[in-house]
């Protein structure tokens, strides 16, 4: 159970077209351990990852684009108090992984195709209206892509298998 000074975290995965490590089950299980080091490496201390399984879900917004392969990680153990600045740092260490993982934001459409998508969902209380991220995430509550996965990972005490 998280202490009273810990706040919980969540983070999103979204993906229906190839990377180069290959279709979208792949890219998942290639960047599960990259995302969980990167986020032990921003917060500085080792944490609790609790996963999703892997959900297959119709595509919200343009018609003619792939299902998409979704998930939602939750993050315990973060001591850090939650706060704009580390929010913001968070978000561009995710940005630097779709990157990795062959998103190109500058040839994509809006809710269009992409190879691997980081959405922050929360961070405990934190509440923020930055131009790049607000917090928590505004359609989170209207895209059951987002909620299963959430609900899931608040119910699973065991890492799924993929
Ligand atoms: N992401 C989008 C747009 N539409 N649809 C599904 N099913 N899953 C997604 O992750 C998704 C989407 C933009 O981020
Ligand atoms: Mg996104
Ligand atoms: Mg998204």
């Amino acid at each position: 159970m998280p202490s009273t000074d810990e706040a919980l975290l969540a983070v999103a995965l979204g993906s229906n077209r190839p990377s180069a490590f290959g279709d979208p089950r792949d890219t998942f299980l290639a960047v599960r351990p990259v995302l969980e080091a990167n986020l032990a490496a921003w917060a500085d201390q080792p944490l609790r990852c609790r996963w999703s399984s892997l959900l297959d879900t119709a595509p919200v917004g343009p018609v003619e684009q792939p299902r998409y392969l979704n998930a939602v990680l939750l993050v315990e153990g973060i001591t850090a108090k939650p706060i704009e600045p580390l929010a913001l740092q968070l978000l561009d260490r995710l940005h630097q992984l779709e990157r990795q993982f062959g998103r190109d934001r500058s040839r994509e459409q809006r809710w269009g195709p992409r190879s691997l998508d980081l959405d922050l969902l929360f961070w405990g209380e934190l509440r923020m209206e930055h131009p790049r991220l607000v917090l928590p995430h505004p359609r989170l509550h209207l895209r059951p892509f987002v909620l299963e996965p959430l609900l899931q990972a608040m119910q699973s005490p065991h890492p799924p298998c993929w």
